[in-house]
């Protein structure tokens, strides 16, 4: 052959390759098409969005939008160092896993196209809303405060490919993000989950570990179940027996542990850059076992209890006639509200089975100007409503609608965490391994399908703080079990939080939650693959 019929011949080969590829029209990517949890409160397309033709195989169309291109940078102003702590965690995962440099700089020295612009901005209005705008060539992120510029960004992450959120993969196909306008706020301001360390006690990391999980659905308070029957876990420096004897052991007898005021200290300020407030628990009268074995003076027979590793509830009460009581009360409140910048302290105050209900309600009495006394204000179970509660007091209704209705009348807040649907220990069905049963199963379904509104419709909604995943942690060991009964009920539960309740629907969430597969098994969650959700599996992709 000829030297031109070879280049001929090549030149055929080339083309008859890349024609195919070059004949798609690119069609816009579609922004309300994507898998957002929490769903924005409102999206707004592109004029040029039309809906996809159905026969086109989703891995072989190509899409237009925002490119995120090499020479992306992202750009300031104002606020710069903030904004920039804020972005540096999520930009370090895009660049890890596109190998692209995305430097930060200034906004003056530079030009909107091709980049992306973060900023502060009286434009938006909602305390934690944020407004991210995506044209074909920039992107732009505006929010009120640097939470909506963490909560624009986790948004952002979700419009990404999967594997952003890899350890190890790197990008290699086009990334396209699709164009449109979120703008979205929460609907509660308080989106809490609760986590016992006291059954079995979880070192810091684990807890650090969960923040970073939870923070990811825009979940803002983290209430720490501090103390129960079966350990103390907070150092107080005045009362130290209160750890050394009360967080020697845990439910079974394993060694138990406790943080100490450092370590303490150090998950706050961990949960304040995830935008999350922490809760701290110290729960009395009652399941308060770990404390009496700890002081005999606690109680009233002056004999010190012994330590308790079963999981009965109801047993144990401070003893309400003692001054003693409510001097130990009043250090623990100090001790705890001088690490604990948030405003809030929860005083427990349930399944007080064993305190007389008088005894019960002058304890409570006596409790609430302590807590205000410190500048916080006070949280407790519902069973605290039936004490003199004032406004300022915030019930977390946990199982009687009846008295969280004398809760609402008496003006105070209420956080839902009826158990029925929000308690993340609870068995799936009767197969899960681990947790309980006793206010029935929870599937996924069951986690998602039910509003604040309608559970107990003579709570008005102005009365509602927020809603709370508790997890109860009599059969988790360790992250591994914890994961397995918190994930995906938890991310229902963040959803409820923040998604208008007319634009939330089962069939909606469950195809969402199904698309994220990839990315709970790209963080290592160990998540219920629960046979209700149309999982999107591909840990080929992921575990590269
Ligand atoms: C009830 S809910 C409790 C906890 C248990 C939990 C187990 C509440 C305020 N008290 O002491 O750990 O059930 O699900």
């Amino acid at each position: 052959m000829k030297t031109t019929q070879i280049k001929t011949l090549v030149w055929m080969l080339f083309l008859s390759i890349l024609l195919p590829l070059s004949c798609k029209k690119p069609i816009p990517k579609n922004l309300s098409q994507e898998s957002i949890i929490p769903l924005p409160a409102n999206i707004k397309l592109p004029e040029n969005v039309i809906p996809e033709p159905a026969n086109i195989s989703k891995d072989e169309q190509v899409y237009s939008g925002f490119e995120l291109l090499k020479d992306c940078k992202v750009l300031f102003d104002g606020n710069q160092n903030e904004l920039e702590r804020i972005a540096t965690p999520f930009f370090n995962q895009i660049r890890k896993t596109t190998k692209f440099p995305i430097p930060f700089e200034n906004l003056n020295a530079n030009k909107l196209e091709g980049n992306i612009y973060i900023g502060i901005s009286p434009t938006v209005k909602e305390e934690e809303g944020y407004n991210l705008e995506i044209k074909n060539d920039r992107i732009i992120l505006l929010a009120k405060n640097p939470s909506g510029i963490f909560y624009g960004m986790q948004t952002l992450m979700q419009l990404l490919p999967d594997e952003i959120e890899s350890q190890s993969a790197i990008i290699q196909d086009p990334i396209i993000v699709a164009c449109g306008i979120i703008d979205d706020y929460p609907r509660y301001a308080y989106r809490g989950a609760m986590l016992d360390v006291s059954r079995h006690f979880l070192p810091s990391e684990d807890v650090k570990t969960y923040i970073d999980q939870i923070a990811k659905y825009k979940i803002n308070y983290l209430h720490l179940h501090l103390s129960d029957d079966q350990g103390w876990r907070i150092e107080i420096k005045s009362w130290p027996k209160l750890t050394e004897i009360g967080g020697s052991t845990e439910v079974g007898g394993g060694k138990g542990g406790y943080f100490t005021q450092e370590q303490y200290k150090d998950i706050v300020n961990y949960a304040k850059d995830h935008f999350i407030t922490i809760v701290p628990e110290i729960d009395m009268p009652g399941h308060t076992n770990a404390a009496l074995a700890s002081y005999a003076e606690l109680n009233c027979d002056n004999k010190a209890t012994k330590l308790y590793t079963g999981i009965d509830v109801g047993f144990s009460s401070l003893c309400v006639k003692k001054d003693i009581t409510y001097k130990f009360i009043d250090d623990v409140i100090r001790e705890l509200s001088e690490i604990t910048p948030g405003p809030y302290i929860h005083i427990g105050g349930d399944e007080s089975h064993s305190t007389p209900h008088d005894d019960y309600i002058t304890f409570i009495d006596k409790i609430a100007p302590i807590v205000k006394k410190y500048n916080k204000k006070m949280i407790g179970w519902e069973e605290v409503a039936t004490a003199n509660i004032d406004q300022n007091t915030i019930c977390q209704y946990w199982k009687s609608d009846s008295i969280a209705n004398i809760a609402s009348k008496k003006n105070a807040q209420i956080i839902y965490s009826n158990a029925k649907h929000c308690y993340l220990d609870m068995k799936y069905d009767t197969k899960t391994p681990l947790g309980l049963h006793w206010a029935g199963y929870i599937d996924v379904k069951t986690s998602y399908d039910w509003d604040p509104n309608t559970i107990s419709p003579e709570i008005p909604e102005q009365s509602i703080a927020g809603i709370e995943a508790p997890i109860w942690t009599e059969t988790i060991k360790n992250l591994k079990d914890l994961d397995f009964l918190a994930f995906p009920r938890i991310i229902s539960i963040a959803e409820i939080g923040w998604t208008p309740k007319e634009k939330r629907n089962w069939e909606g969430y469950k195809k969402r939650l199904g698309d994220q597969y990839n990315r709970l098994k790209a963080r290592n969650i160990n998540f219920y693959k629960s046979e209700e959700i149309p999982w999107k599996i591909q840990d080929n992709k992921i575990n590269k």
